[in-house]
């Protein structure tokens, strides 16, 4: 024995006490995505077995404590058999090991996996369980193993006679390890739905005790599935907009489903839909989990596709003269899905979910490339209406650029480097520190002016009513004078010119009295910028000012509230003094002291604003064309409603 005892047993052998005296080293954090890691990893070893083809059904209790989780599969079991080198049972050496379940046995067929998907193993979650019971249906019996922090507290239990096979994993994370043991529902939800559309056919359950929820996904035409959901929106019954932008603009989505068994190498699934939406929409996976930051595996569908819609219209002298397309061309409306499985994959950036494999870039685009020339020779009407898509980006592109260089042309009259002549410019602007307040009225615009801090903020005053852009041409919009103002002082561009580089300021601040027509403003603002400007958006450049709606004075102190609710809130909490509370609810902006103004709203250390974000683009650009197209009240509710949410403003 020990002459064929290696180096490579030794680390077969490790205990799991590494894993309790830093399990961050192992599942990233202690936090709350540390803890659902624990689940991500039990979930997987059932996915794998689906992937294999040999499970059908994967279900998932929360129970109600919400502290623990149940997770069942109908694979082949987790083998129970003794082992023959280590005297123990299987089940026991891949629950007690590092580094043993997956690659346990390299040889074996029965061991291979999707490549480790999160990929540290089931041993990691009995580690830091306080307890973990295994029960597994094979071998025509029932079997049951309990643990406690990673250490068996029963041996195998041989429980009687069983048909079929599977394995039940239930655990409860070790409180004296997690900080915080309580699982979100939401987010089990959504890492299972999005199971279902990544593995097309298995049925997903979730049995949510926390709030008496069940859910059971299955989708059998998988990721065609999930492209149709981020088509309609979450609600089937919105579908009936025929003007939404999101509208397609050819019937059958294209799509490339390749799996993993033929010798070619990795599985791979794309569905990709051109659209009459503005914006680019394509969610990734690798080995299914989300990468919302890209990388290669999207490098080579771009480039990939690129390739066959160029070559296409090359092939049959489509490109109109005097018209040069770009790659973004090739992609406006474009809304897709890639989800590739790879053997080792490597995560990189802030939050792990871009991927790095150089090789990912050329399997995806050399699968890609001749599928989609293939499909759009053989769906010409599709392809006519593709290419049309694309040449009308580029038109409007090239229009915009015109547009633009027309107001470039005009505000060359004006002096200052042309920057309009209502901007009170800070005194160093083009450094991050620096900010511009949009700020709605010349009184306020004149508060604002005076209670700013003169170095770093930038007052832009806009009079009246912007134009509503929602259904304006680019040219109308920059005939409109705030707005193209607001173009020439943010010296950054505009429409398909955008040029973030450019950008004179470090933040833009939309500033507008705390009431409805306040509001109102903010919203025309945001449409214009949304859709004219998206990268502002996207690069976290623009935010809301919080101005407050009522002063509020309690005997030598002044507080300030931003709406009703707050107002309540400071009279509840001082209902007992003495003195009596003087409450002044501003009209505008323009009635407030230029100090106050300062203090409240302008004053970096004291003040609060919103970053407005966009967390789904294709849903951000139906609603506004939705909501800015015709119901007024509904575009108020839309800001309003969304401002109340969070720190954050969500498009
Ligand atoms: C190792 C070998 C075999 C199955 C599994 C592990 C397995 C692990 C998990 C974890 C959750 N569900 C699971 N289902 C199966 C296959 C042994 C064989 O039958 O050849």
């Amino acid at each position: 024995m020990t002459a064929t005892y290696t180096a490579k047993d030794i680390t077969v052998l490790e205990g799991l006490d590494p894993v309790r005296k830093r399990p961050g080293m192992y599942i990233g954090s202690l936090g709350s995505a540390g803890l659902h890691h624990l689940v991500w990893e039990i979930l997987d070893n059932a996915v794998d077995e689906a992937m294999n083809g040999h499970a059908t059904e994967i279900a998932l209790t929360l129970h109600k404590d919400g502290t623990s989780v149940t997770v069942k599969d109908n694979g082949r079991g987790i083998p129970v058999d003794k082992h023959p080198k280590f005297k123990k049972n299987a089940l026991e050496i891949i629950l007690t090991t590092l580094h043993a379940g997956g690659k346990f046995d390299s040889n074996s067929e029965s061991y291979k996996t999707s490549g480790g998907l999160h990929g540290v193993g089931a041993s990691v979650v009995n580690a830091l369980s306080k307890e973990l019971k295994a029960t597994v249906k094979r071998d025509g019996a029932q079997w049951e193993q309990t643990f406690r922090c990673g250490r068996p507290t029963t041996k195998l239990k041989r429980l009687g006679a069983a048909r079929g096979t599977g394995t039940t994993i239930y655990f409860h994370p070790d409180p004296t390890i997690f900080p915080k043991t309580e699982f979100n529902p939401a987010t089990i939800d959504e890492r299972l739905e999005t199971i279902s559309y990544l593995h097309r056919g298995v049925r997903v359950t979730f049995d949510d005790q926390v709030n008496k929820k069940q859910q059971s996904y299955k989708h059998d035409r998988g990721i065609v599935d999930l492209l149709h959901k981020m088509l309609t929106g979450t609600a089937p019954s919105n579908e009936s907009s025929g003007t939404a932008p999101s509208k397609p603009v050819h019937e059958s989505p294209f799509t490339l489903i390749r799996d993993s068994d033929t010798t070619r190498g990795e599985r791979i699934e794309v569905a990709l839909q051109w659209t009459e939406a503005t914006c680019e929409s394509l969610r990734s996976y690798v080995n299914g989990i989300p990468t919302g930051s890209g990388g290669t595996h999207e490098n080579g569908l771009r480039s990939g596709m690129g390739k066959a819609l160029r070559n296409y219209i090359e092939t049959h002298s489509l490109a109109p003269k005097g018209v040069t397309l770009i790659s973004e061309d090739l992609r406006e409306g474009l809304v897709g899905v890639l989800s590739i499985f790879v053997t080792e994959p490597q995560f990189q950036g802030q939050t792990k979910d871009r991927l790095n494999n150089p090789e990912a870039q050329a399997i995806v685009d050399s699968a890609v490339r001749p599928a989609l020339e293939h499909w759009l020779n053989h769906n010409r009407t599709a392809a006519e209406a593709i290419v049309s898509r694309v040449i009308l980006s580029a038109r409007a592109r090239e229009a915009s650029r015109a547009a633009q260089q027309q107001v470039v042309r005009k505000s060359a009259v004006s002096h200052r480097l042309n920057l309009p002549g209502k901007l009170s410019d800070c005194t160093s602007p083009g450094t991050a520190g620096s900010e511009l307040f949009i700020v709605e009225g010349d009184s306020a615009g004149g508060s604002a002016k005076q209670g700013r801090d003169r170095k770093h903020q930038a007052i832009l005053p806009l009079r009246g009513k912007v134009l509503n852009t929602e259904q304006a041409s680019l040219a109308k919009v920059l005939d409109n004078k705030e707005l193209s103002d607001l173009v020439t002082a943010l010296g950054c561009g505009v429409g398909k010119a955008f040029d973030l580089s450019k950008l004179r300021y470090g933040r833009v601040v939309l500033l507008a009295d705390a009431d409805s027509d306040g509001h109102h403003i903010t919203t025309l603002l945001l449409t214009f910028i949304y859709r004219h400007m998206t990268p502002l958006i996207t690069a976290g450049k623009v935010y809301l000012a919080v101005p407050p709606l009522y002063r509020i004075d309690i005997g030598k102190k002044t507080y300030w509230a931003t709406d009703d609710a707050d107002r309540d809130r400071i009279l509840k909490t001082h209902r007992d003094d003495r003195a009596k509370p003087q409450i002044m609810r501003f009209k505008g902006l323009g009635e407030m002291m230029p100090s106050a103004l300062w203090e409240t709203t302008l004053n970096p250390k004291t003040r609060q604003q919103l970053r407005v974000h966009i967390v789904d683009n294709l849903q951000t650009d139906r609603i506004i064309g939705e909501l800015m197209g015709k119901d007024a009240s509904a575009r108020l509710r839309f800001v309003m409603d969304r401002a109340d949410e969070a720190q954050d403003l969500d498009l």
